[in-house]
């Protein structure tokens, strides 16, 4: 991996909530979820110039709940209950902003940056270059992120570790689609280890 320079580099933490882990078996459980804690703690320890979390917030109707317009998922990430809130453990006073999402009822938004367009702005305008995602899950949320973040020419990278992923066949999400797709954008997928050791 290509040394990252943490003064130019925001680390972006991705719907890492209870309701897409086994706390929450009838939300959206991802295998593994809550293995992400630690090895996101450790990359929240860096020296980032930036530490951005976005947060799914839906509302109780969410066109994208079972019986809905798109009829895909459990109710998940409600606003304001136990499954919205971020994972216990969790650093989140490293947390330097949280992004809400998916809080219109019509409009389903895998990526903040759907949700927020402002954002490669925001960190173009800080001379950030930079982004550094991970979080749940990696062939959603985190890979939709990544994307925008790419196709608006940062270099990007999904710390795959610091994440995990689930295959959801009825929306046609694959984990190792997602990844083909992610590195035919030259997002790299790199491990913690490789970012504490090749950081500065
Ligand atoms: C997500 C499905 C629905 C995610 C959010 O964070 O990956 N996936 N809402
Ligand atoms: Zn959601």
């Amino acid at each position: 991996m290509r040394p990252i320079h943490l003064h130019h580099s925001a680390l972006l933490v991705v719907d890492a909530q209870r309701g897409f882990t086994e706390l929450c078996p009838g939300e959206l459980p991802v295998p593994r979820g809550l293995g992400i804690v630690a090895p996101i703690n450790a990359l929240l320890d860096l020296a980032w110039r930036r530490i951005d979390a976005s947060q799914d917030w839906h509302p109780p109707d969410h066109r994208s709940f079972l019986g809905r317009a798109d009829n895909l998922y459990p109710p998940h990430c409600v606003a304001g209950t136990p499954g919205a809130e971020f994972l216990p453990g969790l650093e989140t006073n490293r947390f330097h902003a949280v992004w809400r999402k998916g809080y219109q009822r019509d409009f389903e938004a895998y990526a903040v940056t759907a949700q927020h367009p402002g954002m490669p702005g925001l960190y173009r305008a800080e001379k950030i270059d930079t982004v550094a995602v991970c979080g749940l899950a990696t062939n959603i949320c985190c890979f939709f992120a990544a994307r925008d973040f790419a196709r608006a020419g940062f270099r990007t990278l999904i710390v795959e570790d610091a994440s995990a992923g689930i295959d959801i066949a009825a929306a046609g999400l694959f984990q190792d689609q997602a990844k083909k797709d992610g590195q035919a954008l030259g997002i790299e997928y790199v491990t913690v280890t490789e970012v504490m050791h090749g950081s500065h």
